[in-house]
């Protein structure tokens, strides 16, 4: 192989933006990642996470064969691909013929590719004949989908990233882009530094670092944007401020909109809001006044039981005042994964059918029947939560999940846990081979991942692009659709012998062939498109028809709308109060979402010790008057209970929060937290239309945990491989955090409490665990239930163990992560203090990950009177990725 320096043009696998990145490699090792400049998404900006994706998924975390187990009690072995597919064939026509078609079922992702998806949507449907495939996505946009179709006709976020930058007024609703979109968090950023007038309206119970650029923060109560998108459209009737003859010649069902929103005067909606009238008054004038008036919203309006008439009512809101189809102007939903949108386009959704069709539509159903030589297709099935019911009850008994792991990320984790080892089949297809879903796979298939695929993806202003191959999968790992389509084939020998293959496709290029054609026509169409295209033209938005030279920023330009009639409909829903209002015994409210360096369930992300240094730990966040009145301080441990489920954390005041309102990270599942992470608390519940659950709200009851035997180990040199043997030595404590530590100098770090101190030859066992070998520095005290540990090399600190208590924590990871030789006397480092006289201890985390720059460095400067453009220059904070600058801004500002 050679070793010289190439570049492959590819895209980011993280968030829907869909950056183009320049993967920089060997041929077989990806070396580093730039911003690619030609892509029209970022033109070369990165986020952190994106920029740092070549730290992540060293080869040590990765499936690389697979594995397969003959009983549930027995261990996986490694096997090889043609033996693994011929065992899942027979297995899946064994469950077919015992049970009907119905009896299995696929769970996939919005990370696939377009042609995997496609890939699946067929086996399923047109080889098996089972309606039971859903996807990650049913979580996370399927109220986009049904707010799109009910009130436009078709699923189409009508917008460019440009509009996001020519708007006048922007409303965020529902939505942190500053963490979950950064990179069009960055241009919006740029458009607002360039005219200053433009306004910002953020939405969202919570103060986040999105609202460092809002001119107005209507911090509601959660669930009821309904109320408050119907109030400010009754602010704009009242005032006139409506575009009447759009309403007339585009519209249909206004009426009835016009009566019901009547009954959201501003007093009864800034009550049930929780907002005062002159917010709402400000933010109806601004929508109203704007020229150029666009919205933005991602999972606190999607993830919601009331997610579908969410959405309704803020499209109402563009409607009303005929912002859509302009330049800078429309509804636009922030699709979250790289991939949601090919999954909406491929139908790969239990209620949808490939080209935006129906599968409860029987003309749907019998044209792409036609198309793939079927007889007939199955209608709609199980969306996820009731897909998963189904394992738990035994009506669905082989399960094939791939791209995605619902045991981190489903609500209601522990009657997830419970139906996978139940299920008398599990087929996992990972690229990492650690997940909390692994766990429970009786046949495990190693994916290729990042920067080893070939295929395309649809980013969230329908955009289209060519995912490009760098270097090859490692080990085994196969790309997701050629998994798929050698499963295929050997089915369909059982199931359709004799007859021509359906599954006849030797590369991604093939499948999106036959895939494009079932556009045509349609809104979506681009079956103008096509690899050689996309390669000579870069990214292109669709509709592209055939023929097409280009594709189309921004749809219904014409004001005409992919329904019967040609006009969009207005949707007349009340405001309905959320399904577990948070009441005794469960009287707080637990809302989650993400944190700015981390991506879900931490299988790439949770790799790298760098993606910790922004937040190292996950922590209930608290308002700080509500800790105060518990009685609970900084990092006390509390015991946070639901209806479903308790986790033991450390709590964190956040000023940002309304009192009673909690708020955790959802990366945590059960690997790197005790306990099955934070959807064990979370409800199952979902909204009538859409399907998608309620994630963003559950009702949860705190109570302080007395745990007073702490455990805190660093151990630097060992990572994530240790997890499994330290797992089975945790089980006695209700509190286990993990997580790993540093950058160039990386490490182990173990946080853990218990009631009582555990005997003696428990800590051996540990301390073998960890490697820790003498010499090392030692204290005991074995009445106390203390014992230390630490290790010193060269003068420098490498390894701390810190058991029953821990008060020198903080100090100790701080010194660490100097990684200077040790400058006071070595009892200090062993005394049961927070730090010796004229130290602090810094319970510190790194703001600037790009140039490590640490929050309490950001602090010392500002005491020294710098400013922001001052301390950019002195620290270089923010000036590479600028994932930072909000937050930098906030630290600046703060009192
Ligand atoms: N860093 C990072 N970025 C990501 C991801 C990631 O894992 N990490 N995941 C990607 C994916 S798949 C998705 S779906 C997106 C999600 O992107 P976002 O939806 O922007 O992110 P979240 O933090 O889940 O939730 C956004 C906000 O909704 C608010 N919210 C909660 N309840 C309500 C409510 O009732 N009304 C309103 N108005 N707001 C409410 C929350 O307080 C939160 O601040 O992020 C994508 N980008
Ligand atoms: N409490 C709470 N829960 C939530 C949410 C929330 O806001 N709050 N958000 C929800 C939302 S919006 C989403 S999208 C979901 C996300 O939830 P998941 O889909 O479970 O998230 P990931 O951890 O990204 O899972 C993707 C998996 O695919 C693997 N993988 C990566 N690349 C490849 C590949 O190329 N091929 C294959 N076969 N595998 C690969 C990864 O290692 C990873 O394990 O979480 C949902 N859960
Ligand atoms: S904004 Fe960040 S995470 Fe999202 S695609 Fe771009 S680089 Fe990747
Ligand atoms: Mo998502």
């Amino acid at each position: 192989m050679s070793s010289e320096r190439r570049t492959t043009a590819s895209t980011c696998c993280y968030c829907g933006v869909g950056c183009g990145v320049l993967i920089e490699h060997d041929g077989s090792r990806i070396l580093g990642v730039r911003g690619d400049p030609e892509h029209p998404a970022n033109l070369g900006r990165l986020c952190s996470k994106g920029a740092s994706l070549h730290l992540t998924g060293g080869l040590e975390h990765r499936a690389l064969h697979p594995q397969l187990r003959l009983g549930k009690t027995l261990g996986r072995t490694r096997t090889d691909w043609p033996s693994a597919l011929e065992h899942a064939a027979e297995r899946f026509t064994a469950t077919i013929r015992e049970h009907g078609p119905q009896s299995v079922a696929f769970y996939v992702s919005g990370q696939l590719l377009t042609e995997d998806y496609y890939a699946f949507n067929k086996l399923a449907r047109a080889l098996i004949g089972t309606p039971n495939i859903d996807s990650n996505s049913r979580l996370c946009m399927s109220s986009a989908v049904v707010g799109y179709k009910r009130s436009l006709g078709a699923d189409a976020p009508p917008c460019s990233y440009e509009d996001v930058e020519l708007a006048d007024c922007v409303l965020i609703i529902g939505a942190n882009p500053a963490f979950a979109h950064p990179v069009l968090f960055r241009r919006l950023e740029t458009a607002k530094a360039q005219r200053p007038q433009m306004r910002v309206i953020v939405v969202d119970p919570r103060r986040t670092d999105s609202c460092e650029l809002a001119d107005l923060h209507l911090a509601l109560q959660p669930g009821t944007d309904v109320a408050l998108l119907h109030g400010l459209l009754h602010i704009l009737l009242r005032d006139e401020r409506i575009d009447t003859a759009f309403i007339a010649e585009h519209t249909e069902g206004f009426a009835a909109l016009q009566s019901l929103v009547q009954e959201y005067p501003p007093e009864r909606v800034s009550r049930l809001c929780g907002l005062s009238a002159d917010d709402l008054e400000q933010a109806a004038r601004w929508i109203g006044d704007a020229p150029r008036f666009l919205s933005l919203w991602c999972m606190g309006l999607n993830q919601s039981s009331s997610g579908s008439a969410k959405n309704s009512a803020l499209i109402n809101l563009h409607l009303a005042t005929g912002q859509i189809g302009r330049p800078g102007a429309g509804p636009f939903s922030l699709t979250g994964q790289p991939n949601a949108m090919g999954g909406r386009e491929t139908g790969t959704l239990a209620n949808l059918l490939p080209g935006h069709r129906e599968a409860d539509n029987a003309e749907h159903r019998a044209e792409l029947a036609r198309y793939w030589g079927v007889d007939s297709l199955p209608g709609a099935g199980l969306s996820a939560v009731e897909l998963f019911e189904a394992v738990a009850e035994g009506r669905i008994r082989a399960l094939w999940i791939a791209c995605t792991n619902p045991a981190q990320s489903m609500p209601d984790q522990q009657r997830i846990h419970d139906a996978l080892a139940a299920c008398p089949f599990v087929v996992v297809q990972e690229a990492f081979v650690g997940t909390e879903t692994c766990a429970y796979a009786d046949l495990l298939l190693p994916a290729a991942s990042w920067g080893e695929k070939e295929g395309t993806v649809t980013n969230s202003e329908r955009r289209v692009s060519h995912v490009r191959k760098a270097v090859p999968p490692p080990g085994d790992a196969r790309p997701d659709w050629a998994i798929v389509c050698d499963f295929a084939r050997r089915l369909e020998q059982r199931l359709r012998p004799g007859l021509p293959s359906l599954f006849d496709f030797d590369s991604p290029q093939a499948l999106f062939q036959e895939f494009t054609p079932l556009t045509a026509g349609r809104d979506l169409d681009y079956a103008g498109l096509s690899y050689t295209l996309l390669d000579a033209l870069g990214p292109q938005q669709w509709p592209f028809p055939a023929g097409a030279r280009q594709g189309t920023p921004r749809l219904y330009s014409d004001r005409r709308f992919p329904t019967p009639s040609g006009r969009a409909r207005f949707i007349a829903e009340p405001y309905r109060a959320v399904l577990e209002m948070p009441e005794p015994p469960f009287p707080w409210l637990l809302n989650t979402g993400r944190l700015r360096d981390q991506w879900h369930g931490m299988s790439r992300t949770g790799t790298a010790a760098q993606a910790f240094g922004h937040a190292p730990e996950p922590l209930l966040g608290i308002h700080p008057d509500d800790l105060a009145n518990l009685g609970l301080h900084e990092g006390d441990l509390v015991r946070v209970s639901s209806r479903r489920g308790s986790l033991v954390l450390p709590v964190q005041g956040d000023a940002g929060l309304r009192p009673g309102h909690t708020w955790l990270p959802m990366h945590w599942g059960d690997r790197f937290l005790r306990g099955l992470g934070t959807n064990v608390l979370t409800q199952p519940g979902f909204d009538p239309l859409s399907r998608q659950p309620e994630l963003k709200l559950s009702g949860v009851a705190l109570e302080p945990a007395d745990l007073p035997w702490r455990l805190f180990a660093l151990v630097e040199g060992i990572g994530l491989s240790h997890l499994d043997a330290l797992r089975p030595l945790l089980v006695e404590f209700p509190y286990v955090s993990l997580g790993l530590l540093g950058r160039e100098r990386t490490a182990l770090v173990i946080r853990a409490a218990r009631a009582k101190a555990p005997p003696q030859s428990w800590l051996m066992q540990l301390d073998r665990t960890l490697a820790l070998h003498e010499p090392l520095l030692a204290y005991e005290d074995p009445e106390a239930g203390i014992s230390k540990r630490l290790r010193l090399e060269q003068g420098r600190l490498t390894a701390v163990r810190l058991a029953g208590e821990v008060l020198a924590r903080d100090w100790l990871m701080q010194v660490w992560r100097e990684g200077q030789p040790v400058d006071v006397p070595h009892q200090q480092l062993l005394a049961p203090l927070a730090a010796p006289a004229g130290r602090q201890a810094a319970t510190d985390r790194l703001v600037c990950n790009c140039l490590n720059v640490s929050a309490s460095a950001i602090l010392a400067s500002l005491q020294q009177g710098l400013d922001l453009s001052a301390l950019q220059r002195e620290l270089r904070c923010g000036t590479q990725c600028g994932s930072c600058l909000p937050e930098i801004r906030r630290i600046v500002s703060a009192p």
